[in-house]
């Protein structure tokens, strides 16, 4: 049902100003804001108002613009925070605290039932004054089973529209999450949020099992921008949702600012967009070798699992190199306007193969082998 139905919490604002380069001014928060509404996400959370006055002032800022995301910040479990909270304006309150036996010790110090108890004071107070509400419980995954589905229960009982599961160090996995999310499913009735770490490389696809266990929300940030190495990135999301349901996917967002998104956080936190990038890499639409390359270029599909243009970019073929084949120097010769005999397209592909043999070669080189070609028509005659 969820992967059909979801919605992104997108926290670069929040999540992502933990990434230990970020630092981000008032118009650099509405610029984002404003593009990743653009974009189509759903929800935007924002750092905590009590966190210094410029997020609290921020916090009401963006609340203010009017935006189609609902805007939402995140507070700790504690009702002055969520006076705080309300007060800039903002459409939800997400609510976290530590469950897990190391951050009761050695965080907040507070028992499972002094948690329900603020939990169930805290949550009522945010109802009534008219915001969306989300509890979750920081360190899900080393946080006992029991107290966890106590939590859970008590907060689904006094009306919670949401409760996150955070797998905050990053130790998930899909079939651990996937176990958790449905338990959570058939104890709940209030829509399920996965926050998930990258640490060991599964953020995305924790995120997707959650979403195949029921979950409704899923929490990304742009680059996976975050503490330590961050969260499940936008742009990986996107392509993991993109791969199961490209429909979809087209029709609920505008794909094609996703890689002035990345861009400008790229430079907003002095970062390069990673070469190998979902989407946005430079080389996530390059095909190499001969026999992709003349299946490619008969039929993209036969290796490409996103269709670039449905992202506003193009493939690339690369030709100039020793595993190069016919087909693509075939593409380049086309592409440059030069009509070559098949006779000449096999001589040329056979002389860049050598060449690459001995040293790197560059398009260039390759576009004045298949230029020499077409003005000395006597190498059609020559074979292969
Ligand atoms: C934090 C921790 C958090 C919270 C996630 C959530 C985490 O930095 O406050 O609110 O769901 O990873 O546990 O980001
Ligand atoms: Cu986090």
């Amino acid at each position: 049902m969820s992967l059909s139905d979801f919605a992104i919490i997108e926290s670069t604002l929040r999540e992502g100003e933990q990434f230990v380069n970020a630092f981000f001014t008032t118009e650099q928060k509405i610029r984002l804001a404003t593009m990743l509404d653009a974009f189509g996400i759903e929800y935007l959370e924002l750092t905590s108002p009590l966190a210094s006055p410029r997020s609290r002032e921020d916090c009401a800022t963006i609340a203010g613009l009017g935006l189609n995301a609902k805007i939402l910040t995140h507070t700790r479990c504690c009702l002055e925070d969520a006076r705080v909270a309300v007060a800039t304006g903002v459409d939800g309150v997400d609510v976290v605290i530590g469950t897990s036996s190391k951050l009761r010790a050695f965080s907040h110090g507070r028992s499972i039932d002094d948690i329900v108890r603020c939990a169930r004071e805290v949550l009522p107070f945010l109802k009534d004054s008219g915001v969306e509400t989300r509890f979750s419980t920081e360190d899900s995954l080393r946080s006992d089973p029991d107290d966890l589905f106590r939590v859970y229960e008590a907060v689904d009982e006094v009306g919670v529209d949401r409760v996150g599961i955070a797998d905050t160090i990053g130790i998930g996995t899909p079939r651990r999450i996937y176990e958790l999310v449905s338990a959570l499913r058939a104890r709940v009735r209030a829509d399920i949020e996965f926050h998930g770490h990258n640490d060991a490389g599964c953020a995305i696809a924790n995120s997707h099992a959650a979403l195949e266990a029921g979950a409704t929300h899923v929490d990304t940030s742009v680059l996976g921008i975050g503490e330590r190495n961050g969260i499940t990135p936008l742009g990986g999301f996107i392509a993991r949702m993109a791969a199961g349901d490209p429909e979809r996917v087209r029709r609920k967002y505008r794909l094609n600012l996703l890689l002035p998104i990345d861009q400008a956080v790229a430079d907003l936190v002095g970062v390069d967009v990673p070469f190998n990038n979902y989407v946005t890499g430079f080389c996530a639409f390059t095909h190499k070798a001969g026999i992709h390359a003349k299946a490619v270029l008969n039929d993209p599909s036969t290796y490409e699992a996103l269709r670039p243009e449905d992202f506003g970019l193009t493939r690339y073929v690369h030709v100039a190199h020793r595993l190069t084949g016919w087909n693509a120097v075939r593409n380049r010769a086309e592409q440059l306007g030069l009509e070559l005999t098949e006779a000449q397209l096999r001589e040329r592909t056979a002389r860049i193969k050598s060449e690459a043999d001995q040293r790197p070669l560059t398009l260039d080189q390759v576009d004045a082998l298949l230029h020499a070609a077409a003005e000395s028509p006597e190498l059609a005659e020559v074979a292969p």
